[in-house]
């Protein structure tokens, strides 16, 4: 089976790659099926907006596909980032990004408690189906470490003492949001093909 990933994110294509056997399902970025589009994500939802951007590139192309949104949730700020994860600190010039946004606004509270949550929407054959990841964690009160991407030098996985950054794709792969999402995706699969 071939899927198109409806994705810019070249992070997220490593990390899924990682998780899947190559025979088990072809799996093409938007970059290897030659199409470059910026999908809005205007919704206020991690579900709205990988229903969006999965519906979109099924109505450019007819082809099966799926999309992931991810966000990071922050007990003591409420549940944010959230859904609005990547543009956190998006205009506002007081903060250097997002993580320093995020570690500025908790301060010092003792309440670290988070969680990433991945939707994954697959459109496959023109009906929708969605999965979801989710990885508990706490907030560090500084950056810690160069691997993955996004908010990871910040975040440590409940049961471990280092943050995803820290950590090779091959630590960050068997407990993330990312991988429980696909696992589900994977599994679904398999199960309407035999
Ligand atoms: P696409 O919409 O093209 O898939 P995106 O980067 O815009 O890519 P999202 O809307 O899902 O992706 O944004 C979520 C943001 O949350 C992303 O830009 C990262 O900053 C962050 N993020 C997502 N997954 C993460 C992970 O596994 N570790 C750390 N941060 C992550």
């Amino acid at each position: 089976m071939e899927l198109i990933f409806a994705t810019n994110n070249a992070n997220k294509v490593i990390e899924l790659n990682a998780v899947l056997t190559p025979s088990e399902i072809k799996v093409l970025s938007l970059a290897q099926a030659g199409i470059t589009i910026d999908i809005p994500e205007p919704y206020n939802t991690l579900e709205e907006n990988a229903r969006t951007k999965a519906v979109t590139i099924y109505q450019l192309i007819h082809k099966n596909c799926f999309s992931e949104d991810t966000g990071l949730e922050i007990e003591a700020l409420h549940g944010a980032p959230g859904v609005k994860s990547a543009r956190y600190a998006d205009n506002e010039p007081q903060y250097k990004d997002y993580i320093d946004k995020a570690l500025h606004l908790m301060g010092d509270t003792p309440n670290r408690k988070a969680r990433f949550r991945t939707v994954i929407s697959l459109i496959l054959n023109g009906k929708e189906t969605q999965f979801e990841g989710i990885c508990n964690g706490s907030i560090a009160t500084e950056r810690s470490g160069t691997k993955g991407f996004g908010y990871d030098p910040i975040f440590i996985p409940d049961g471990k003492t280092h943050t995803f950054a820290e950590m090779d794709l091959s630590e960050k792969k068997k407990i993330s949001h990312r991988s429980k999402a696909i696992e589900q995706l994977v599994l679904y699969l398999k199960n309407i093909n035999s």
